[in-house]
Protein backbone atom coordinates (compact mmCIF):
# COMPACT_ATOMS: atom_id res chain seq x y z
CA UNK A 1 0.00 0.00 0.00
CA UNK A 2 1.73 3.59 -1.12
CA UNK A 3 -1.08 5.69 0.29
CA UNK A 4 -0.08 6.63 3.58
CA UNK A 5 1.94 10.32 3.34
CA UNK A 6 3.72 9.06 6.75
CA UNK A 7 2.86 12.52 8.55
CA UNK A 8 0.64 11.58 11.11
CA UNK A 9 -2.76 11.54 10.19
CA UNK A 10 -2.18 15.67 8.29
CA UNK A 11 -4.04 16.16 5.25
CA UNK A 12 -2.08 18.87 3.44
CA UNK A 13 1.08 18.78 1.20
CA UNK A 14 2.40 22.32 0.24
CA UNK A 15 4.59 22.35 -3.34
CA UNK A 16 7.66 24.69 -2.72
CA UNK A 17 7.95 25.13 -6.56
CA UNK A 18 11.52 25.94 -7.23
CA UNK A 19 12.87 26.62 -3.30
CA UNK A 20 16.06 25.79 -2.72
CA UNK A 21 16.88 23.27 0.22
CA UNK A 22 18.04 25.64 2.49
CA UNK A 23 14.40 28.22 2.50
CA UNK A 24 12.60 24.65 2.49
CA UNK A 25 14.66 23.88 5.75
CA UNK A 26 13.92 27.14 7.80
CA UNK A 27 10.13 27.07 5.97
CA UNK A 28 9.65 24.10 7.95
CA UNK A 29 10.92 24.79 10.95
CA UNK A 30 9.71 28.75 11.25
CA UNK A 31 6.11 27.98 9.70
CA UNK A 32 4.77 24.48 8.45
CA UNK A 33 5.40 22.74 11.15
CA UNK A 34 3.40 25.53 13.36
CA UNK A 35 0.58 25.49 10.59
CA UNK A 36 -0.18 21.43 10.44
CA UNK A 37 1.08 21.09 7.05
CA UNK A 38 1.99 17.13 6.13
CA UNK A 39 5.09 17.46 3.92
CA UNK A 40 6.38 19.48 0.98
CA UNK A 41 6.18 18.05 -2.49
CA UNK A 42 9.96 19.78 -3.83
CA UNK A 43 11.22 20.40 -7.24
CA UNK A 44 13.36 17.61 -9.00
CA UNK A 45 16.51 17.13 -6.28
CA UNK A 46 18.62 15.00 -9.07
CA UNK A 47 21.61 16.57 -11.69
CA UNK A 48 19.38 18.18 -14.46
CA UNK A 49 20.15 19.98 -17.80
CA UNK A 50 21.19 23.98 -17.73
CA UNK A 51 19.29 25.44 -20.38
CA UNK A 52 20.58 28.43 -22.42
CA UNK A 53 17.76 29.58 -25.05
CA UNK A 54 15.82 30.56 -22.98
CA UNK A 55 17.54 31.18 -19.96
CA UNK A 56 17.52 28.64 -17.36
CA UNK A 57 13.70 27.88 -17.88
CA UNK A 58 12.10 26.40 -15.33
CA UNK A 59 11.69 23.18 -17.05
CA UNK A 60 15.27 22.33 -17.38
CA UNK A 61 15.09 20.23 -13.79
CA UNK A 62 12.55 17.90 -16.04
CA UNK A 63 15.63 16.73 -18.32
CA UNK A 64 17.61 14.68 -15.91
CA UNK A 65 21.58 14.20 -16.28
CA UNK A 66 22.15 11.70 -13.33
CA UNK A 67 20.66 10.41 -10.04
CA UNK A 68 23.42 12.84 -8.14
CA UNK A 69 21.77 15.05 -5.91
CA UNK A 70 22.82 18.30 -6.94
CA UNK A 71 20.45 20.39 -8.64
CA UNK A 72 19.49 24.06 -8.97
CA UNK A 73 17.82 24.11 -5.53
CA UNK A 74 20.92 22.67 -3.72
CA UNK A 75 23.53 20.33 -3.26
CA UNK A 76 23.32 16.71 -1.67
CA UNK A 77 24.37 17.94 2.00
CA UNK A 78 21.60 20.58 2.08
CA UNK A 79 19.09 18.16 0.66
CA UNK A 80 20.12 15.80 3.42
CA UNK A 81 19.98 18.86 5.87
CA UNK A 82 16.84 19.59 4.43
CA UNK A 83 14.88 16.56 4.65
CA UNK A 84 16.63 15.79 8.28
CA UNK A 85 15.48 19.06 9.93
CA UNK A 86 12.27 19.21 8.67
CA UNK A 87 11.56 15.43 9.25
CA UNK A 88 12.17 17.17 13.16
CA UNK A 89 9.24 19.36 13.63
CA UNK A 90 7.06 16.35 11.74
CA UNK A 91 7.25 18.04 8.13
CA UNK A 92 7.96 15.46 5.56
CA UNK A 93 9.27 15.92 2.02
CA UNK A 94 7.94 14.17 -1.17
CA UNK A 95 10.47 14.40 -4.21
CA UNK A 96 9.46 14.66 -7.84
CA UNK A 97 11.05 12.30 -9.73
CA UNK A 98 11.90 12.13 -12.91
CA UNK A 99 12.38 8.27 -14.28
CA UNK A 100 10.34 8.18 -17.58
CA UNK A 101 13.06 9.91 -19.16
CA UNK A 102 16.81 11.69 -18.98
CA UNK A 103 17.28 14.80 -21.21
CA UNK A 104 15.70 15.91 -24.70
CA UNK A 105 17.18 14.75 -28.20
CA UNK A 106 19.91 16.80 -29.08
CA UNK A 107 21.17 18.56 -25.58
CA UNK A 108 24.67 18.09 -24.52
CA UNK A 109 27.25 19.19 -22.14
CA UNK A 110 27.56 19.12 -18.43
CA UNK A 111 24.52 18.85 -16.07
CA UNK A 112 24.47 21.22 -12.69
CA UNK A 113 26.39 18.15 -10.82
CA UNK A 114 29.43 18.12 -12.98
CA UNK A 115 28.09 15.03 -14.82
CA UNK A 116 28.77 14.88 -18.74
CA UNK A 117 26.21 13.86 -21.09
CA UNK A 118 25.40 13.11 -24.81
CA UNK A 119 21.29 12.66 -25.49
CA UNK A 120 21.88 12.24 -29.38
CA UNK A 121 24.03 9.23 -28.59
CA UNK A 122 22.06 8.35 -25.78
CA UNK A 123 25.21 8.67 -23.22
CA UNK A 124 24.71 9.16 -19.40
CA UNK A 125 27.96 8.19 -17.55
CA UNK A 126 26.53 9.72 -14.70
CA UNK A 127 23.97 6.83 -13.96
CA UNK A 128 24.91 5.31 -16.20
CA UNK A 129 22.58 4.57 -19.15
CA UNK A 130 23.64 3.94 -22.86
CA UNK A 131 21.41 3.38 -25.78
CA UNK A 132 20.19 -0.10 -24.87
CA UNK A 133 18.47 1.31 -22.03
CA UNK A 134 16.57 3.35 -24.10
CA UNK A 135 13.39 2.73 -26.16
CA UNK A 136 13.80 3.29 -29.51
CA UNK A 137 12.75 6.34 -30.80
CA UNK A 138 9.09 7.69 -32.27
CA UNK A 139 7.38 10.55 -31.82
CA UNK A 140 4.31 10.66 -29.60
CA UNK A 141 1.86 12.30 -31.39
CA UNK A 142 -1.40 10.24 -30.37
CA UNK A 143 -2.75 10.36 -26.82
CA UNK A 144 -5.14 7.87 -28.54
CA UNK A 145 -2.85 5.22 -28.44
CA UNK A 146 -1.43 4.03 -24.96
CA UNK A 147 1.54 2.38 -26.80
CA UNK A 148 2.77 4.92 -28.06
CA UNK A 149 2.00 6.59 -24.96
CA UNK A 150 4.13 4.62 -22.53
CA UNK A 151 6.85 3.17 -25.50
CA UNK A 152 7.22 6.82 -27.39
CA UNK A 153 9.06 9.93 -26.77
CA UNK A 154 7.32 12.78 -24.91
CA UNK A 155 8.38 15.98 -26.50
CA UNK A 156 11.65 14.26 -27.90
CA UNK A 157 12.51 13.19 -24.21
CA UNK A 158 15.15 10.22 -24.02
CA UNK A 159 12.67 7.36 -22.86
CA UNK A 160 14.19 5.22 -20.48
CA UNK A 161 12.68 1.35 -21.53
CA UNK A 162 11.53 0.39 -17.85
CA UNK A 163 11.13 -3.09 -18.51
CA UNK A 164 14.66 -3.15 -18.55
CA UNK A 165 16.44 -5.16 -15.30
CA UNK A 166 19.11 -2.41 -15.36
CA UNK A 167 16.68 0.38 -15.57
CA UNK A 168 14.69 -1.19 -12.74
CA UNK A 169 17.50 -1.76 -10.52
CA UNK A 170 18.70 1.97 -11.16
CA UNK A 171 15.69 3.81 -10.93
CA UNK A 172 15.06 1.98 -7.11
CA UNK A 173 18.74 2.62 -6.73
CA UNK A 174 17.96 6.26 -6.81
CA UNK A 175 14.49 5.83 -4.92
CA UNK A 176 16.22 3.55 -1.85
CA UNK A 177 18.98 6.14 -1.73
CA UNK A 178 16.48 8.90 -1.01
CA UNK A 179 14.23 6.43 1.33
CA UNK A 180 17.32 6.51 3.62
CA UNK A 181 17.73 10.15 3.82
CA UNK A 182 14.43 10.45 5.23
CA UNK A 183 12.52 11.44 2.46
CA UNK A 184 8.73 10.05 2.79
CA UNK A 185 7.06 9.66 -0.88
CA UNK A 186 7.59 10.34 -4.66
CA UNK A 187 5.92 12.38 -7.14
CA UNK A 188 6.37 10.20 -9.92
CA UNK A 189 6.47 13.09 -13.05
CA UNK A 190 5.10 11.38 -16.19
CA UNK A 191 3.48 8.48 -15.09
CA UNK A 192 1.08 8.12 -17.71
CA UNK A 193 4.52 7.66 -19.97
CA UNK A 194 4.99 4.33 -17.97
CA UNK A 195 3.71 1.11 -17.93
CA UNK A 196 1.88 0.55 -14.39
CA UNK A 197 3.35 -3.07 -14.41
CA UNK A 198 6.44 -1.31 -14.77
CA UNK A 199 5.86 0.48 -12.04
CA UNK A 200 4.55 -2.27 -9.78
CA UNK A 201 8.19 -4.06 -10.46
CA UNK A 202 10.53 -1.15 -9.44
CA UNK A 203 8.38 -0.79 -6.50
CA UNK A 204 8.39 -3.91 -5.53
CA UNK A 205 12.21 -3.04 -5.07
CA UNK A 206 12.02 -0.22 -2.44
CA UNK A 207 12.94 -0.22 0.87
CA UNK A 208 10.05 0.42 3.34
CA UNK A 209 10.90 3.41 5.40
CA UNK A 210 13.46 3.82 8.38
CA UNK A 211 10.47 3.79 10.51
CA UNK A 212 8.66 1.35 8.72
CA UNK A 213 5.71 1.40 5.83
CA UNK A 214 6.19 1.96 2.30
CA UNK A 215 6.57 5.02 0.56
CA UNK A 216 4.08 7.38 -0.28
CA UNK A 217 3.32 7.55 -3.95
CA UNK A 218 1.13 10.08 -6.00
CA UNK A 219 1.82 9.48 -9.97
CA UNK A 220 1.40 12.35 -12.24
CA UNK A 221 -1.41 11.22 -15.07
CA UNK A 222 -3.26 13.71 -16.91
CA UNK A 223 -6.87 12.50 -17.28
CA UNK A 224 -9.55 14.94 -18.25
CA UNK A 225 -11.73 12.13 -19.71
CA UNK A 226 -11.01 12.33 -23.70
CA UNK A 227 -8.29 9.50 -23.88
CA UNK A 228 -8.26 5.77 -23.22
CA UNK A 229 -5.63 6.10 -20.44
CA UNK A 230 -7.57 6.66 -17.05
CA UNK A 231 -6.66 7.29 -13.69
CA UNK A 232 -7.88 4.01 -12.42
CA UNK A 233 -5.36 2.02 -14.39
CA UNK A 234 -2.64 3.34 -11.37
CA UNK A 235 -4.69 3.48 -8.21
CA UNK A 236 -3.11 0.17 -7.05
CA UNK A 237 0.00 2.11 -7.20
CA UNK A 238 -0.91 4.81 -5.02
CA UNK A 239 -2.68 8.15 -5.35
CA UNK A 240 -2.84 9.92 -8.57
CA UNK A 241 -3.41 13.55 -9.68
CA UNK A 242 -6.80 14.83 -10.42
CA UNK A 243 -6.89 17.26 -13.14
CA UNK A 244 -10.54 17.72 -13.52
CA UNK A 245 -11.09 19.03 -10.27
CA UNK A 246 -8.67 21.80 -11.47
CA UNK A 247 -12.02 22.78 -13.96
CA UNK A 248 -14.67 21.93 -11.60
CA UNK A 249 -13.25 24.25 -9.02
CA UNK A 250 -12.82 26.88 -11.54
CA UNK A 251 -16.57 26.42 -12.48
CA UNK A 252 -17.79 26.17 -8.99
CA UNK A 253 -16.03 29.65 -7.82
CA UNK A 254 -18.00 31.09 -10.68
CA UNK A 255 -21.07 29.74 -9.89
CA UNK A 256 -21.31 28.40 -6.17
CA UNK A 257 -24.43 26.52 -6.92
CA UNK A 258 -21.86 24.25 -8.80
CA UNK A 259 -19.67 23.20 -6.21
CA UNK A 260 -22.08 20.82 -5.06
CA UNK A 261 -21.12 18.62 -8.58
CA UNK A 262 -17.70 19.50 -7.94
CA UNK A 263 -17.03 15.88 -7.69
CA UNK A 264 -18.18 13.88 -10.84
CA UNK A 265 -17.69 10.36 -10.60
CA UNK A 266 -19.84 10.34 -13.79
CA UNK A 267 -16.84 12.06 -15.45
CA UNK A 268 -14.46 9.15 -14.60
CA UNK A 269 -13.18 10.96 -11.23
CA UNK A 270 -11.01 9.48 -9.25
CA UNK A 271 -11.90 7.74 -5.69
CA UNK A 272 -11.59 9.89 -2.89
CA UNK A 273 -8.95 7.89 -0.90
CA UNK A 274 -6.90 7.54 -4.13
CA UNK A 275 -7.22 11.47 -5.80
CA UNK A 276 -4.59 13.62 -5.13
CA UNK A 277 -6.58 17.50 -5.64
CA UNK A 278 -5.12 21.00 -6.27
CA UNK A 279 -6.34 23.83 -7.71
CA UNK A 280 -3.73 24.55 -9.89
CA UNK A 281 0.04 23.08 -10.21
CA UNK A 282 3.39 24.34 -11.91
CA UNK A 283 2.44 23.25 -15.49
CA UNK A 284 -1.30 24.19 -16.09
CA UNK A 285 -0.63 27.68 -14.00
CA UNK A 286 1.67 28.54 -17.02
CA UNK A 287 -0.30 26.81 -19.87
CA UNK A 288 1.82 23.54 -20.01
CA UNK A 289 0.70 20.01 -19.18
CA UNK A 290 -2.76 20.55 -21.08
CA UNK A 291 -2.89 23.90 -19.40
CA UNK A 292 -6.91 24.69 -19.44
CA UNK A 293 -9.09 27.59 -17.87
CA UNK A 294 -7.93 27.63 -13.97
CA UNK A 295 -7.76 30.07 -11.17
CA UNK A 296 -3.71 30.60 -10.01
CA UNK A 297 -2.46 33.54 -7.62
CA UNK A 298 -2.97 35.83 -10.76
CA UNK A 299 -6.89 36.25 -9.96
CA UNK A 300 -6.13 36.40 -5.57
CA UNK A 301 -9.74 36.65 -4.89
CA UNK A 302 -11.05 33.62 -6.53
CA UNK A 303 -7.75 31.64 -5.71
CA UNK A 304 -8.73 32.08 -2.01
CA UNK A 305 -11.92 30.97 -2.21
CA UNK A 306 -11.35 28.27 -4.45
CA UNK A 307 -8.24 27.20 -2.40
CA UNK A 308 -10.56 27.45 0.86
CA UNK A 309 -13.38 25.35 -0.70
CA UNK A 310 -10.87 22.46 -1.89
CA UNK A 311 -9.63 22.59 1.96
CA UNK A 312 -13.12 22.21 3.32
CA UNK A 313 -14.39 19.71 1.19
CA UNK A 314 -13.83 16.45 1.85
CA UNK A 315 -12.26 14.70 -1.37
CA UNK A 316 -8.86 13.68 -1.79
CA UNK A 317 -5.57 14.56 -0.33
CA UNK A 318 -5.06 17.99 -1.18
CA UNK A 319 -2.11 20.23 -2.00
CA UNK A 320 -1.00 23.42 -1.85
CA UNK A 321 0.66 25.46 -4.82
CA UNK A 322 3.37 27.88 -3.68
CA UNK A 323 4.41 30.02 -6.41
CA UNK A 324 7.01 32.40 -7.80
CA UNK A 325 5.95 35.03 -10.02
CA UNK A 326 5.96 35.35 -13.59
CA UNK A 327 5.23 37.23 -16.55
CA UNK A 328 6.34 34.39 -19.21
CA UNK A 329 5.68 30.78 -19.36
CA UNK A 330 9.48 29.61 -19.47
CA UNK A 331 10.89 31.70 -16.93
CA UNK A 332 12.58 30.68 -14.21
CA UNK A 333 12.92 30.91 -10.36
CA UNK A 334 13.60 34.42 -9.07
CA UNK A 335 17.90 34.81 -9.70
CA UNK A 336 20.59 36.82 -9.15
CA UNK A 337 22.86 38.06 -11.57
CA UNK A 338 24.46 34.30 -12.22
CA UNK A 339 20.93 32.69 -12.15
CA UNK A 340 21.69 31.44 -8.92
CA UNK A 341 17.83 31.15 -7.10
CA UNK A 342 16.76 34.20 -4.77
CA UNK A 343 16.64 33.66 -1.49
CA UNK A 344 12.67 33.14 0.07
CA UNK A 345 12.06 36.41 2.31
CA UNK A 346 9.27 36.57 4.09
CA UNK A 347 6.82 39.91 4.56
CA UNK A 348 6.71 41.66 8.03
CA UNK A 349 3.17 40.56 8.62
CA UNK A 350 4.09 36.79 7.84
CA UNK A 351 1.39 36.34 5.15
CA UNK A 352 3.66 36.46 2.15
CA UNK A 353 6.70 36.44 0.74
CA UNK A 354 8.95 39.14 -1.14
CA UNK A 355 11.35 38.69 -3.73
CA UNK A 356 9.47 37.51 -6.49
CA UNK A 357 8.16 34.65 -4.20
CA UNK A 358 4.29 34.43 -3.87
CA UNK A 359 3.65 32.01 -0.52
CA UNK A 360 0.00 31.30 -1.38
CA UNK A 361 0.48 28.60 1.30
CA UNK A 362 0.76 31.59 3.90
CA UNK A 363 -2.14 33.66 2.03
CA UNK A 364 -4.75 33.18 5.69
CA UNK A 365 -7.29 31.90 3.99
CA UNK A 366 -5.68 29.03 2.52
CA UNK A 367 -2.93 29.10 5.25
CA UNK A 368 -5.39 28.61 8.26
CA UNK A 369 -7.74 26.32 6.51
CA UNK A 370 -4.71 23.77 7.09
CA UNK A 371 -5.81 23.33 10.34
CA UNK A 372 -9.55 23.02 9.23
CA UNK A 373 -9.26 20.15 7.45
CA UNK A 374 -6.49 18.20 9.72
CA UNK A 375 -9.94 18.92 12.57
CA UNK A 376 -12.40 17.04 10.19
CA UNK A 377 -10.51 14.34 8.61
CA UNK A 378 -12.97 11.49 8.43
CA UNK A 379 -16.28 13.00 8.31
CA UNK A 380 -18.49 14.11 5.60
CA UNK A 381 -20.01 16.88 4.70
CA UNK A 382 -24.03 18.05 6.29
CA UNK A 383 -26.14 21.06 6.71
CA UNK A 384 -25.12 23.04 3.21
CA UNK A 385 -25.84 25.38 1.78
CA UNK A 386 -24.93 27.21 -1.53
CA UNK A 387 -26.32 30.21 -3.30
CA UNK A 388 -24.58 31.35 -6.38
CA UNK A 389 -22.58 33.40 -4.24
CA UNK A 390 -22.18 32.31 -0.85
CA UNK A 391 -21.72 28.82 0.34
CA UNK A 392 -21.46 27.13 3.86
CA UNK A 393 -21.86 23.24 5.11
CA UNK A 394 -20.62 21.60 8.20
CA UNK A 395 -18.26 18.28 8.50
CA UNK A 396 -19.80 15.84 10.90
CA UNK A 397 -20.27 17.34 13.93
CA UNK A 398 -16.80 18.61 13.97
CA UNK A 399 -16.12 22.08 12.09
CA UNK A 400 -18.26 24.37 10.01
CA UNK A 401 -16.72 26.44 7.29
CA UNK A 402 -18.69 29.43 4.74
CA UNK A 403 -17.75 31.90 2.11
CA UNK A 404 -18.98 34.30 0.14
CA UNK A 405 -17.64 35.50 -3.24
CA UNK A 406 -18.21 39.24 -2.61
CA UNK A 407 -16.92 38.64 0.96
CA UNK A 408 -19.97 39.78 2.20
CA UNK A 409 -22.46 37.58 4.33
CA UNK A 410 -25.49 37.80 7.01
CA UNK A 411 -26.89 34.54 7.77
CA UNK A 412 -28.27 32.81 10.05
CA UNK A 413 -27.18 29.19 9.45
CA UNK A 414 -27.20 25.75 11.46
CA UNK A 415 -23.82 24.60 11.97
CA UNK A 416 -24.43 21.06 13.43
CA UNK A 417 -22.49 21.80 16.21
CA UNK A 418 -22.64 21.92 19.92
CA UNK A 419 -23.50 25.23 21.58
CA UNK A 420 -20.66 27.76 22.55
CA UNK A 421 -18.48 30.41 21.64
CA UNK A 422 -15.76 29.73 18.73
CA UNK A 423 -13.10 31.24 17.11
CA UNK A 424 -12.75 32.14 13.69
CA UNK A 425 -9.54 30.55 12.26
CA UNK A 426 -9.20 32.22 9.26
CA UNK A 427 -8.55 35.66 11.22
CA UNK A 428 -6.93 34.10 13.92
CA UNK A 429 -9.64 35.13 16.43
CA UNK A 430 -10.69 38.50 15.23
CA UNK A 431 -13.99 37.29 14.24
CA UNK A 432 -15.69 34.89 16.65
CA UNK A 433 -19.14 33.03 16.31
CA UNK A 434 -21.75 31.98 18.63
CA UNK A 435 -23.53 28.37 18.54
CA UNK A 436 -26.90 28.84 20.15
CA UNK A 437 -28.34 25.94 22.01
CA UNK A 438 -30.39 24.75 18.67
CA UNK A 439 -27.00 25.00 16.98
CA UNK A 440 -27.98 27.99 14.90
CA UNK A 441 -24.82 30.55 14.39
CA UNK A 442 -25.21 34.28 12.79
CA UNK A 443 -22.26 34.07 10.19
CA UNK A 444 -21.05 37.64 9.35
CA UNK A 445 -18.15 38.30 6.74
CA UNK A 446 -17.51 41.65 6.14
CA UNK A 447 -13.82 41.28 4.41
CA UNK A 448 -12.85 40.74 0.84
CA UNK A 449 -9.06 40.07 1.87
CA UNK A 450 -10.85 37.30 4.18
CA UNK A 451 -13.73 36.00 2.61
CA UNK A 452 -13.51 32.66 4.29
CA UNK A 453 -14.94 31.70 7.51
CA UNK A 454 -14.14 28.48 9.74
CA UNK A 455 -13.99 27.10 13.10
CA UNK A 456 -13.71 23.48 14.90
CA UNK A 457 -14.96 22.03 17.88
CA UNK A 458 -11.80 21.64 20.14
CA UNK A 459 -10.30 24.87 18.53
CA UNK A 460 -9.05 27.94 20.09
CA UNK A 461 -11.95 30.30 21.74
C1 LIG B 1 11.04 21.16 -23.08
C2 LIG B 1 10.60 21.99 -24.26
C3 LIG B 1 10.24 21.07 -25.44
C4 LIG B 1 11.42 20.16 -25.77
C5 LIG B 1 11.79 19.38 -24.52
C6 LIG B 1 12.99 18.48 -24.73
O1 LIG B 1 9.47 22.78 -23.90
O2 LIG B 1 9.94 21.88 -26.56
O3 LIG B 1 11.04 19.25 -26.79
O4 LIG B 1 12.10 20.31 -23.47
O5 LIG B 1 14.14 19.19 -25.05
C7 LIG B 1 8.30 20.24 -18.66
C8 LIG B 1 7.76 21.26 -19.65
C9 LIG B 1 8.12 20.90 -21.08
C10 LIG B 1 9.62 20.68 -21.21
C11 LIG B 1 9.97 19.52 -20.28
C12 LIG B 1 11.44 19.12 -20.32
O6 LIG B 1 6.35 21.34 -19.51
O7 LIG B 1 7.73 22.01 -21.91
O8 LIG B 1 9.96 20.37 -22.56
O9 LIG B 1 9.67 19.93 -18.93
O10 LIG B 1 12.24 20.19 -20.00
C13 LIG B 1 2.05 15.82 -21.06
C14 LIG B 1 2.48 14.70 -20.11
C15 LIG B 1 2.76 15.20 -18.71
C16 LIG B 1 3.69 16.41 -18.69
C17 LIG B 1 3.09 17.47 -19.61
C18 LIG B 1 3.97 18.71 -19.68
O11 LIG B 1 1.47 13.69 -20.08
O12 LIG B 1 3.36 14.14 -17.98
O13 LIG B 1 2.92 16.93 -20.93
N1 LIG B 1 3.94 16.91 -17.34
C19 LIG B 1 5.19 16.56 -16.62
C20 LIG B 1 5.74 17.73 -15.80
C21 LIG B 1 6.24 18.82 -16.72
C22 LIG B 1 7.42 18.29 -17.53
C23 LIG B 1 7.31 16.87 -17.89
C24 LIG B 1 6.27 16.06 -17.49
C25 LIG B 1 8.47 16.22 -18.55
O14 LIG B 1 4.78 18.16 -14.87
O15 LIG B 1 6.61 19.98 -16.01
O16 LIG B 1 7.54 19.04 -18.77
O17 LIG B 1 9.30 15.74 -17.49
C26 LIG B 1 -2.82 16.61 -22.97
C27 LIG B 1 -2.44 15.22 -22.47
C28 LIG B 1 -1.37 15.30 -21.38
C29 LIG B 1 -0.19 16.13 -21.86
C30 LIG B 1 -0.69 17.52 -22.27
C31 LIG B 1 0.44 18.41 -22.79
O18 LIG B 1 -3.52 17.29 -21.95
O19 LIG B 1 -3.58 14.57 -21.93
O20 LIG B 1 -0.94 14.01 -21.04
O21 LIG B 1 0.73 16.25 -20.76
O22 LIG B 1 -1.66 17.37 -23.32
O23 LIG B 1 1.00 17.84 -23.92
CA1 LIG C 1 7.92 6.15 -21.56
Amino acid sequence: DYTDPHCGGKQVIVHLFEWKWTDIALECERYLSKKGYCGVQVSPANEHVMVTSPPRPWWERYQPVSYKLHSRSGTEAEFTDMVSRCKAVGVRIYVDVIINHMAGLGRTGTGTGGSSFDSTNYNFPGVPYVREHFNPYCKLNNYGDPNQVRNCYLVDLTDLDQGNEYVRNSIAGFLNKLTDLGVAGYRLDAAKHMWPRDLTAIQQKLKDLPEGGRPFFFMEVIDQGGEPIKTQEYTPNGYVTEFRYCIKLREGINDFGRLGQAVDYGWGMTDSGHALVFVDNHDNQRGHGGGGDLLTHKNPQNYKLAVAFMLANDYGFTRVMSSFSFSNSDQGPPHNGDFSTMDVTINADGKGCGNGWVCEHRWPSIANMVAFRNAVAGTTKGNYYATNGELAFSRGNKGFFAMSKSGQMDKTLQTGLPAGQYCDLITDCARKITVDGSGNAHIVLNSNDNPVVAFIVGGPT
